[in-house]
């Protein structure tokens, strides 16, 4: 069975990602923060292998021992899916929290790398891997108030294209899915909990939903070893642009 290491799998689009895998054959090490949502999840995965993993991706040596310390039998990882991630506040530059700064690029950025940094030496001996870095329509499109939060994705967008530059002589492939609107927990962490703020993003369109996303990333790690689906621009059809969107009511 085929190994997939999923970051952020407790919620949102990770955890839809998790299910369509499972569906696809692969065993799954599953990660994130809260231990009884994966458990959750695991617990809908019944008949499929599952290995969790609980640590904070911003935490390099939690990452790096969780990974060291895999059973034999999930430590031959296929296919890296990283997902952990979220936006935290909106607001203008020079008002911005500088926790909520940390927060998305320590995250974002840099638990990508560590978890990355983790997985990929076995990758490379192996000569085979597959890696799907979420990226986002924010890392290729400015809006006003995304600031940090489009840097960090801009930064996995760069990340992609690199990652994919070093592990082309390993047999690694290496792609990008960059969504737009998405519905999952995404708002409330972006605004602390204030549901209504949440809802209101939504307002109007019918926003991806998380089995969406995962769909397209189930198809892009059961194309043929031949094939790499490298950058994927994935929206609702009421959006365009991380500005425009086609509201009723
Ligand atoms: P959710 O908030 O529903 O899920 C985020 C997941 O990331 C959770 O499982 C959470 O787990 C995990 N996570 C967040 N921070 C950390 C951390 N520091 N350490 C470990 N795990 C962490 O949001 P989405 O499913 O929407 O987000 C998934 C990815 O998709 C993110 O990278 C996001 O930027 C990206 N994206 C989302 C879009 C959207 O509109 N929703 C659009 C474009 C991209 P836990 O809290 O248990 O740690
Ligand atoms: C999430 C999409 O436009 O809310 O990455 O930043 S957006």
């Amino acid at each position: 069975m085929p190994i997939a290491l999923i970051t952020g799998a407790s919620s949102g689009i990770g955890r839809a990602t998790a299910v369509v895998l499972a569906k696809a054959g692969f065993s799954l090490i599953l990660t994130g923060r809260r231990r009884e949502r994966l458990e959750e999840v695991a617990r809908q995965l019944a008949s499929t292998p599952t290995h969790l993993l609980v640590f904070d991706v911003r935490d390099q040596a939690a990452t790096e021992a969780a990974l060291a310390g895999l059973p034999t039998e999930f430590a031959d990882i296929d296919v890296l899916i990283n997902n952990a991630g979220n936006a935290h506040g909106l607001g203008p530059i020079q008002e911005g929290s500088v926790a909520d700064w940390d927060a998305m690029l320590d995250g974002n950025v840099k638990g990508l790398l560590y978890v990355s940094r983790a997985v990929l030496p076995g990758m490379t001996q192996r000569q085979r891997g597959h890696v799907i870095n979420i990226g986002s329509i924010a890392g290729h499109e400015a809006y006003p108030n995304g600031n940090v939060y489009c840097a960090s994705k801009a930064a996995v967008a760069m990340l992609s294209k690199s990652m994919r530059l070093d592990l082309l002589p390993h047999g690694v492939r290496v792609a990008e899915v960059n969504p737009g609107a998405v519905q999952t927990e995404f708002a409330q962490v972006r605004f602390k909990g204030d549901e209504e703020r949440a809802a209101a993003v939504y307002k109007g369109f019918q926003p991806l939903t998380a089995e969406d996303v995962a769909d397209v990333i189930g198809f892009m790690v059961t194309r043929p070893p031949h094939v790499n689906i490298a950058e994927v621009l994935l929206l609702p059809a009421a959006q365009a642009s991380t500005m425009h969107f086609r509201r009723e009511g």
